[in-house]
C-alpha cells in the first residue's frame, strides 16, 4: 500500500507528538507511527517537570484544558544538604517564571487525544520501520502494520524515536560526531500512593548518596535514589527504599516523609548524549533520537518540546515561503539550547551526586557549592532561570 503526506514522523513520544501538532496547527499534514500500543505510550511513566516555556506552549496551542487544571505551579524548589534545607524561590528570582508538575504521561494523553478528535493520522503498533531517500528531496518511510506492508512518500522524516529508536541510524557514521558520557551511578525511581511530604521538588545531597522528593499529585508522590550503575528493580526491596529515603531526606528539624503503597518502580541510568548535526538532508532528529540529559535538570522531556518548536517553524516556512533558511539552521539553533541544558543538567549532578571514589576534599567542594548557590542571589538566580527553562528560540 502506498500513501502520501507532507512530514512522517516517526515515534508518538513528546516530540513526535507536539510536532504533528503544531504542523496540524498550521495545516501542514503529517502521519505519525509508533511501535508500542497506545495504552502503553499513555501508561508509560517517565518525566514530571514542565518548564514554563513547555506550558506556555501548551497553552498557546490550545492542549492545556487538563494542565490548567490538575498541574501543580511550583514556584521554588529546595535543596537539602547536612540535614537543612534550603529554598530556591524561582519565581522571585526569574520575573514570575515557574515550573508545572505535570506526567509526561499526561502530556503524552492530552496531545493523542487532540490528534485522534482533530482528524490526525497516527498509527500504532507498527513494526519494521525503514527510512529512504533522506539525502533526496521526496524521501519515504516503510512499515508493516501487522496486516499489510505500507510505503508513505513526504517531504520530510522527523526522527522522535528516542534514543533506542532507528532514525538516528540511518544516518551515514562518517557525517555524524557522538558526544557520549555514562554517569557512575543510575537513578531508582518510585511512584508511590501517598500524599507528597513536601509542597515542592526537594533534591538532597547526602553522604548515602543524592535523593529527590517529587510529586505527580496531592495523592500521588514520586521520589527517585541514586543506585549503583547496573542495579535491577528487584534489587532494592519497598521497606529498603523508603528507609534509604528517610536517611537521605532527614534534616535536624525531623522533617517526616510519608511512606505508602509503591504503585510503580524504575531504574535509568544517567547519562549524557549528544549527536551532531541533527539533520541530514530530509530528516531532522528531535528529542532523545539527538541528544540524552540526566534527569537532574528535569530537561529531557522539555528539550525535546524545545526542537520541535524549531523544527514547526522551520518547516512551516519552508511550506509559505519556500525559504530553507530555518530548516538549514534547525541543527546549530536546537544544540546550542541542548548543551546549555547539557551544562545545566551536569552542574546539577555533579553538585547533588556521590561519586565513586569521592574523597573528603571533593565533599567539602559539593557542599560549598551548595552553599554558595543557596547563599549568594547571583549563584541562585543562574539556577533558577535555568532550571525554569530558557525562554523558547
Ligand atoms: P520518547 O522516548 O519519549 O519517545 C519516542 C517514541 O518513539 C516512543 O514512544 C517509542 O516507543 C517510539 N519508537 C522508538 N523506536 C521506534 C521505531 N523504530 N518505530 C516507531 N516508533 C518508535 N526526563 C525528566 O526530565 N525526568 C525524568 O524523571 C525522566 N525519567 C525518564 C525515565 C526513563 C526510563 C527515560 C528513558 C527517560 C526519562 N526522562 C526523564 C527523559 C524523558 O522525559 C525524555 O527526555 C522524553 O521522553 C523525550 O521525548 P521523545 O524525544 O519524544 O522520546
Ligand atoms: C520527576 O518528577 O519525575 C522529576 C523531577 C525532577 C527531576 C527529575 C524528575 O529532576
Amino acid at each position: 500500500m502506498k500513501a502520501t503526506t507532507q512530514v512522517a514522523i516517526i515515534g508518538a513520544g513528546p516530540a513526535g507528538l507536539f510536532l504533528g501538532h503544531l504542523l496540524g496547527l498550521e495545516g501542514i499534514d503529517s502521519i505519525i507511527v509508533e511501535n508500542r500500543s497506545r495504552e502503553y505510550v499513555e501508561h508509560r511513566v517517565r518525566a514530571g517537570v514542565l518548564e514554563q516555556g513547555t506550558v506556555d506552549l501548551m497553552v498557546q496551542t490550545g492542549v492545556a484544558g487538563r494542565l490548567a487544571r490538575e498541574g501543580l505551579v511550583h514556584h521554588g524548589i529546595e535543596l537539602r544538604f547536612n540535614g537543612s534545607g534550603h529554598r530556591i524561590p524561582l519565581s522571585d528570582l526569574t520575573g514570575g517564571r515557574a515550573i508545572t508538575i505535570y506526567g509526561q504521561q499526561e502530556v503524552v494523553k492530552d496531545l493523542i487525544a487532540s490528534r485522534i478528535a482533530g482528524g490526525g493520522a497516527i498509527q500504532f503498533e507498527v513494526e519494521d520501520v525503514q527510512l529512504s531517500g533522506i539525502d533526496g528531496t521526496r524521501p519515504s518511510i516503510r512499515f508493516s502494520d501487522g496486516a499489510s506492508d505500507m510505503t508513505v512518500d513526504c517531504d520530510f522524516i522527523a526522527g522522535c524515536d528516542g534514543f533506542h529508536g532507528t532514525s538516528r541510524g540511518t544516518i551515514p557514521e562518517a557525517v555524524l560526531r557522538t558526544y557520549d558520557y555514562e554517569f557512575p551511578f543510575s537513578w531508582l525511581g518510585i511512584l508511590a500512593a501517598v500524599a507528597p511530604s513536601a509542597n515542592e521538588l526537594v533534591y538532597a545531597r547526602h553522604e548515602l548518596g543524592f535523593a529527590l522528593h517529587s510529586l505527580r499529585s496531592p495523592t500521588v508522590s514520586r521520589l527517585y535514589l541514586q543506585v549503583d550503575p547496573g542495579t535491577e528493580v528487584g534489587d532494592w526491596s519497598d521497606d529498603r527504599i523508603w528507609a534509604e529515603l528517610r536517611a537521605r531526606l532527614a534534616t535536624r528539624d525531623g522533617w517526616l516523609l510519608r511512606d505508602g503503597p509503591v504503585i510503580e518502580k524504575n531504574v535509568a541510568a544517567m547519562r549524557s548524549f549528544v549527536v551532531e548535526p541533527m539533520q541530514f538532508g530530509r530528516l531532522f532528529l528531535a528529542g532523545d533520537a539527538a541528544h540524552i540529559v540526566p534527569a537532574t535538570g528535569a530537561k529531557g522531556l522539555n528539550l525535546a518540546v524545545a526542537d520541535v518548536y524549531v523544527l514547526a517553524r522551520a518547516i512551516v516556512a519552508w511550506y509559505r515561503t519556500g525559504s530553507s533558511t530555518l530548516l538549514d539552521a534547525y541543527s546549530e539553533t536546537c544544540l546550542r539550547r541542548v548543551w546549555r541544558a547539557q551544562e545545566f543538567s551536569n552542574y546539577m549532578s555533579a553538585m547533588l551526586h556521590r561519586y565513586p571514589g569521592t574523597d573528603r576534599f571533593r565533599d567539602r567542594l559539593q557542599v560549598a557549592r551548595l552553599d554558595a548557590v543557596t547563599t549568594s542571589d547571583e549563584a541562585a538566580r543562574a539556577l533558577a532561570s535555568n532550571y525554569v527553562g530558557l525562554p523558547l528560540p
